[in-house]
């Protein structure tokens, strides 16, 4: 069997080795909080970037120096195959997501494309078998091709909604082929560009019936997968239909669907958004509807999904402890979303990159573990609300008050004081458990 890559297996040397090519803070087997690394932190290979993407953008061509190239594009399939286990094998990384356009060719007709999938899925379940890596989640490409220039669902013409069904079902049934536990849906082009243009009304409706039809698939097939929304506000739409968490959690609930998805949260897409990482987790932990991370970074001073990898510690610190609060992610995970720059282009920063991912997050993990045993925030907080615990506060939290009682009370208690948010202090204590945790 050929391989593809020259980097030998990543191993864990703890936080003082100075080698590149090795785990400095992913200890697999390791325990924190009593479960094994790799159970918190359930790493998932990205198909797309890291076998599909070339590094071209929107000004330049492919740059990526690839040895799983082929110029017939079904061979090349089957070599990403090869090459993405090989890859997985020696990263350690335990699962692997995809769209159906990535894992195989589109065809020249949809049933060629179908068939292009189920022959290379096969052989995709082969390699499964083989290694023991599993599918994390499925999706449908309804985006890339042109007949969805103007959405997949919320296009105005019938026929591209019944081809991204037809692509949808097809996905679907090979997630479940995969054993994949999530099934995730990504907007896409479900959005506008100009409202000069768009029947908001019946776009949005639309866009709800594609997603109960596929609600129901997902029983009626027998993949009974974790449904799975990606938030994300804009790009490639100028409005994006899933904004964010909270718009999302509105849009399931209008059209009574809100028990049947979780969320997906990707951190460039927070960004995007103008919210914090940690914000998006949160509100979906809150919501109870926290399914799975893209686990990616955006930059700052660039208005777009630059899917990079992610290294910042802070937000890697505080998006674990919110996947501590919620007790995990049950069937989700943690997804590389993300790809290198174009000017990374040789085998070896496939891996740094990867490396630098995991290590970020498994740092996140400890520190955000450690935050957590010591009660750090969570004591502050429960002091800082205690006082609905009694009097008029149980009274308010209980609702057993109407507006006019609390307009007496207030009345008789008009001389309010308060208490410090002590936000420099809460900052100060974090960045001191992310430094004195820093080996
Ligand atoms: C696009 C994006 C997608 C989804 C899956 O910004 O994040 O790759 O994760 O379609
Ligand atoms: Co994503």
């Amino acid at each position: 069997m050929k391989e593809y890559f020259k980097v030998g297996k990543i191993l864990y040397e703890g936080p003082q080795s100075k080698n590149s090519l090795a785990f400095k803070y992913y200890n697999k087997d390791e325990l924190i909080l009593g479960k094994p690394m790799k159970e918190h932190l359930k790493f998932a290979m990205s198909w797309w970037h890291t076998l599909c993407a070339k590094g071209q953008d929107q000004f330049g061509q492919n740059t990526m120096v690839r040895t799983f190239e082929n110029e017939d594009p079904l061979k090349e399939a089957y070599e990403k195959v090869d090459a993405g286990f090989e890859f997985m094998e020696k990263l350690g990384i335990e699962y692997f997501c995809f769209h159906d356009r990535d894992m195989a060719p589109e065809g020249r007709t949809l049933e060629e494309s179908n068939r292009y999938l189920d022959e290379v899925s096969d052989y995709v379940l082969e390699k499964m078998q083989k290694t023991g890596i599993r599918c994390l989640w499925g999706t449908a490409n309804c985006f890339n091709h042109k007949r969805y220039l103007a959405g997949a669902g919320t296009s105005p013409n019938p026929e591209v909604f019944a081809y991204a069904a037809a692509q949808i079902k097809k996905a679907m049934d090979t997630t479940k082929k995969l054993g994949g536990k999530n099934y995730v849906f990504w907007g896409g082009r479900e959005g506008y560009d100009t409202l000069l243009n768009t029947d908001l009304q019946k776009e949005l409706d639309h866009y709800a019936t594609l997603l109960k039809l596929a609600r129901d698939y997902n029983i009626k097939s027998g993949l009974n997968a974790q449904l799975l929304i990606e938030p994300k506000p804009k790009e490639p739409t100028k409005h994006q239909y899933d904004f964010d968490v909270q718009t999302v959690i509105g849009f399931l609930k209008n059209y009574g669907l809100d028990k049947d998805f979780k969320m997906n949260i990707e951190a460039n897409h927070a960004t995007l958004a103008i919210h914090t990482f940690q914000h998006e987790l949160a509100m979906a932990r809150v919501h109870h509807c926290l399914g799975s991370i893209d686990a990616n970074q955006g930059d700052l001073l660039l208005g777009w999904d630059t899917d990079q990898f992610p290294t910042n510690i802070y937000d890697a610190t505080l998006a674990m402890y919110e996947v501590l609060l919620n007790g995990g992610l049950e069937t989700g995970g943690l997804n590389f979303d993300a790809k290198v720059r174009r000017q990374s282009f040789t085998d070896e920063d496939l891996f740094l990159a990867y490396i630098s991912g995991m290590d970020t997050f498994a740092k996140g993990l400890r520190i955000a573990a450690k935050l957590l045993e010591d009660k750090v925030f969570e004591s502050f907080k429960e002091k800082r609300y205690a006082s609905y615990q009694r009097g008029i506060g149980a009274k308010i939290e209980k609702r057993e008050i109407s507006l006019e009682e609390l307009s007496e009370y207030a009345l008789e208690h008009d001389q309010i004081t308060n208490e410090s948010g002590r936000q420099e202090q809460l900052e100060m204590l974090l960045n001191q458990y992310i430094l004195e945790n820093s080996d």
